[in-house]
């Protein structure tokens, strides 16, 4: 890539949504410049910003002309793009199983991930325990699928893919939560172990 093909990330450095696009960008040995946007600023509500992203959020990246928005969007992009290594199958039904644990893992453990994380920002006298073990209950039981997913494969479908580095960021903070490991979710437990020993991955933590 020539230099003035650089790609640009607007970036908020513990945005885990930033996160899942920056593991991309390692995976796939591309330089970036990281632009920081502060969201504790409010500088992603700014008219500038706003041009490249109408939804005021981060990340962005700007490739040549073309600016793309929504972490698992750009992701896709960067991969059709820059196809070397390959993140995703060729295989159109490998492809499709790989989308829908995405969606899955990121929108149908939503509610009590966020739950959870809401309640866990609250000073520990102010904490209600029976959401939080409620809350940590329906998680397990929803991480249950990738457990069963993984099966003997070293990544979630196999070779590390898109999917991996989609769920990565939100597993760790699951980790943080103290929702993993657990002894009912061991294969997960081992993923999350050899995955952070990727270069990607560490560049993230
Ligand atoms: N669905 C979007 C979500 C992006 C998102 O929520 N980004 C957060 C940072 S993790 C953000 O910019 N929040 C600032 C705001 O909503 O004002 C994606 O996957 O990129």
């Amino acid at each position: 890539m020539s230099a003035e093909r650089k790609i640009q990330l607007y970036d908020f450095a513990s945005s885990p949504n930033c996160q899942r696009v920056k593991v991309v960008l390692a995976e796939k040995n591309l330089s970036y410049d990281a632009v920081p946007v502060d969201l504790r600023k409010g500088e992603q509500k700014k008219a500038d910003f706003l041009k490249l992203n109408p939804y005021g959020k981060v990340p962005v990246i700007i490739d040549g002309d073309t600016v793309v928005y929504e972490s698992c969007i750009i992701n896709e992009y960067l991969e059709e793009k820059y196809p070397a290594p390959p993140l995703l199958p060729n295989d159109p039904a490998k492809k499709a199983k790989i989308r829908i644990l995405i969606d899955y893992g990121l929108n149908h453990l939503d509610a009590p991930y966020q739950k959870l994380r809401m309640e866990l920002m609250k000073e520990e006298k102010e904490r209600n325990h029976e959401l939080l073990d409620s809350a940590k209950r329906e998680l397990k039981n929803l991480l249950q699928r990738f457990e069963r997913e993984i099966g003997d494969k070293p990544y979630l479908a196999g070779e590390f893919s898109l999917l991996d580095a989609a769920l990565v960021p939100r597993f760790l903070r699951m980790e943080g939560f103290g929702v993993l490991p657990d002894s009912a979710l061991p294969r997960l437990g081992k993923w999350l172990e050899r995955i952070k020993q990727r270069p990607s991955i560490k560049a993230i933590m």
